[in-house]
């Protein structure tokens, strides 16, 4: 089954916006795998973001990751990598549709609340890079049969 890997930024965090998030998924149907509530280390934060190392706002977007709180997640699901990238709306929140997070919740592109993995491959390069395997737990819901047909 595809997962992808989801965080709530510093933003959404301080905004008590967790559940609110953690609804959205949930409500959509997607099971949750993993999550942990942490301080982000700096080289995490620079992994993660690697792809963005040489563009300007890199050092401002590692500074604003590690610079309160994040919680870290895996959703499991059909499609769940395209579909989250969905729920969580354009990177920019002001053009980002409302009913998605950044659409609803956000206004500026360097606190727009939420990561999604972009691409299957990322998120699994993102899951192993956040989770250690031991901090995953597979499991079948039992609501199974009434989500998938
Ligand atoms: P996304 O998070 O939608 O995948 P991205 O991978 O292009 O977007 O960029 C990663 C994060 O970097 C993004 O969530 C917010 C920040 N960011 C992107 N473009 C930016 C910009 N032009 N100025 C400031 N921050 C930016
Ligand atoms: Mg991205």
């Amino acid at each position: 089954m595809e997962r992808s890997f989801i965080m709530i930024k510093p933003d959404g965090v301080q905004r008590g916006l967790i559940g609110e998030v953690v609804q959205r998924f949930e409500t959509k149907g997607f099971t949750l795998v993993g999550m942990k509530f942490m301080a982000v280390p700096r080289d995490l934060a620079e992994q993660h973001y690697d792809v963005h190392r040489d563009k300007p706002f890199f050092g401002g977007l590692v500074d604003f990751i590690t610079s309160s709180p994040v919680v870290a997640m895996v959703w499991e699901g059909d499609g769940v990598v395209a579909s989250a990238r969905k729920l969580i709306g354009a990177t920019n929140p002001l053009t980002a549709e409302p009913g998605t997070i950044r659409g609803d919740f956000g206004i500026t592109i360097g606190r727009n609340l939420i990561h999604g993995s972009d691409a299957v491959e990322t998120a699994q390069r993102e899951i192993a890079l956040w989770f250690k395997d031991d901090e995953l737990a597979g499991w079948e819901p039992s609501l199974k049969g009434w989500l998938y047909e």
